[in-house]
């Protein structure tokens, strides 16, 4: 029985996500869509209007976090949340962070349109660079909201092309001073977040509804390996000091390492290469990598890390070159808040749809949020389990159910007691 649970315009948010996925720096399907590249600020615009529409209030934080308040009749009252990222790493998809920041609008409106009237203000928040295309740390925006990153740290943060958050603040005409991101205590009583799950189990298991109760604590490393170079014909194979071979052994002691922890929940990638000079002709005297590992358990995480860096010590000793780690960023898992999960299950029973309680391996702003405010995911269905990639696929019916879901739960958080 779903009385009194609006519905959701599915084919309006569709159409949108189908929108917005054409702003981009990729040839479509493709996205590609980077702090405040062109793409970006156009996508914001976008965004913004469709706020402005539905005749929120907008405000954009020093970082470039956005936030789009339906006031309530409680405006003093901590508001409710919602939201995500709609920045996307090269060559992605088009749902990835898009379905939650759509999904949330959607969500209001369907609300304004059934007639409820909030209590607390309901506000979408469009998160700065979920993905850490830019400066190499995820969450940078919910990171600053949340106080997990230095005002100095972010200050030192540098693109590949050595640009700073300065210079590309100036581009998006962001003045404020960084001072001013960090939330208030109590800012939100609440933060519910729609995502595509990124991964096979719903799809698999037929239901609709995935509720998170843990987001894995990512951390992520750059390994910075030197040793000599020389011409790769003259340079006799005996005594080389090949930085990329030290490196891909590197790399396949970070996955021995994953593998080896005990965990199903230990995950690591070195996604990132550069190796210097890159030419087929001489031997590599540089290397960097960038590591990425993740799990729900600190302890087994910091296990597999230590076996990585057992390792580095011996391929740098046995290849005479050296290696060294920068940590960019090692941040604990986080909990789902049972109150708020209990909410959005009991929405979703209410719309007989089936509901799994999962854990969440990709992070998420909610990982930050919930330092600030309790907090929980909806996940919906992806196609295959893919995410990052042009297929990534949701169906228009599980996106509409999921943003159901949130308008659900979204009312019942602004009318909880305040
Ligand atoms: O990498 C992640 O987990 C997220 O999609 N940025
Ligand atoms: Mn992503
Ligand atoms: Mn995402």
């Amino acid at each position: 029985m779903s009385a009194g649970l609006p519905e959701i315009d599915g084919a309006l948010l569709q159409k949108r996500i189908d929108e917005l996925s054409l702003i981009t720096e990729a040839e479509p399907p493709a996205v590609t869509r980077v702090l405040f590249s062109d793409a970006d600020l156009r996508g914001r615009d976008y965004v913004a209007g469709l706020c402005q529409r539905a005749g929120l209030s907008l405000r954009v934080d020093a970082v470039g976090n956005m936030f789009a308040r339906w006031v309530g009749s409680a405006p003093e009252a901590p508001a409710v949340a919602t939201g995500s990222h709609i920045d996307a790493i090269p060559n992605a998809g088009k749902f990835d962070g898009v379905v939650g920041v759509l999904g949330g609008i959607s969500a209001i409106e369907a609300l304004q349109k059934a007639g409820f009237k909030p209590r607390r203000s309901i506000e979408v928040v469009v998160f700065t660079a979920e993905e850490p295309t830019r400066f190499g740390i995820g969450c940078l925006g919910s990171r600053m909201l949340a106080g997990a990153l230095s005002l100095d740290e972010a200050r030192a943060l540098r693109d590949p092309e050595g640009q700073s958050l300065e210079d590309l603040r100036r581009r998006a005409d962001l003045t404020e001073p960084l001072e001013t991101v960090a939330l208030p205590e109590n800012f939100y009583s609440a933060f519910v977040e729609l995502h595509i799950e990124q991964g096979p189990l719903l799809e698999k298991e037929n239901i609709p509804i995935g509720i998170v109760q843990a987001i894995a604590g990512p951390s992520a490393y750059r390994v910075k390996i030197a040793g000599e170079g020389g011409h790769a014909g003259a340079l006799l194979m005996p005594g080389r000091q090949d930085a990329s071979l030290a490196a891909a052994e590197l790399a396949l002691a970070v996955e021995k390492a994953a593998l080896a922890s005990g965990s199903p929940d230990t995950v690591a990638t070195t996604g990132k290469w550069e190796i210097f000079p890159n030419a087929i002709n001489s031997v590599p005297c540089d290397a960097m990598l960038e590591i990425d590992l993740r799990d729900t358990c600190l302890e087994t995480r910091e296990r597999a890390l230590m076996l990585m860096r057992e390792a580095s010590v011996e391929i740098a000793a046995r290849r005479g070159v050296e290696i060294k780690w920068e940590e960019i960023n090692c941040d604990p898992p986080a909990d789902g808040d049972p109150r708020t999960i209990t909410i959005t299950e009991n929405v979703a029973l209410q719309l007989d749809l089936a509901t799994k309680r999962m854990v969440s391996r990709a992070y998420h702003d909610s990982l930050f949020m919930a330092r600030v405010c309790p907090t929980t995911m909806i996940f919906i269905p992806c196609r295959n389990g893919y995410s990052h990639r042009p297929e990534e696929h949701s169906d228009p019916a599980h996106i509409a159910a999921g943003a159901r879901v949130l308008a659900g739960t979204l009312a019942r958080l602004s009318h909880e007691p305040l």
